[in-house]
């Protein structure tokens, strides 16, 4: 009986995980520098190389406050790192989640004196992306085929749920 409790009780965290792994597949969370974080001595145009950035995606800046900033700035401040102008957004708190809510190119520099030219600055092309997984999407124009294999792999992913289930509950 109590077993039974634990069992089903527990079904709807596995949906939760699920969801939130279907979730976390279309919108992708960046640790600006990744392990060295928002720091000087880190080459950040490469770091900005290293991934293809999309609509929905979360970029976080993680320092000590008031070490560092992170300003949202246009091209030409950039390049510059002359913040008098074309500033966009400011972020300050020392971990600043930035979400990338727009197709098109954005711009990071560090404010601390010095530090832009030092190298904290770089600047991304987020794409567009696609919002939802396909299963969503446009059903009507999928083959049957295509419909039928859906099915199947829901259906699969129901079962394999299952066993999640009874191995971990
Ligand atoms: C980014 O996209 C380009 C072009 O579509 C691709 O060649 C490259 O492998 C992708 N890089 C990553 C890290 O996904
Ligand atoms: C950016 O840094 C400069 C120089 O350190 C400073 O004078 C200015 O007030 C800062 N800008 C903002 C918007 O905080
Ligand atoms: C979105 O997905 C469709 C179909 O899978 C693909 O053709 C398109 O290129 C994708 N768009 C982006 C911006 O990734
Ligand atoms: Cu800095």
């Amino acid at each position: 009986m109590e077993d039974e409790i634990v069992r089903y009780g527990s079904f709807p965290i596995i949906l939760i995980l699920c969801f939130s792994f279907l979730k976390g597949a279309t919108s992708e969370f960046y640790t600006v520098g990744d392990e060295d974080e928002w720091n000087s001595e880190v080459d950040y145009v490469s770091w900005s190389q290293k991934y293809n950035f999309s609509v929905g995606d979360v970029l976080e800046f993680k320092y000590n406050k008031g070490q560092h900033d992170a300003f949202e700035v246009t091209e030409e401040t950039y390049r510059s790192c002359d913040t008098s102008s074309g500033v966009l957004a400011k972020y300050e708190t020392g971990d600043d989640q930035v979400k990338l809510t727009e197709s098109k190119k954005y711009w990071f520099v560090c404010n601390v004196s010095g530090h832009c030219l030092g190298g904290m600055r770089f600047g991304i092309d987020v794409k567009a992306g696609n919002t939802s997984t396909n299963l969503e999407q446009t059903p009507s124009a999928k083959s049957g085929t295509a419909y039928a294999f859906e099915r199947w792999s829901l259906g699969l992913y129901v079962f394999a749920s299952g066993i999640l289930l009874n191995l971990f509950c």
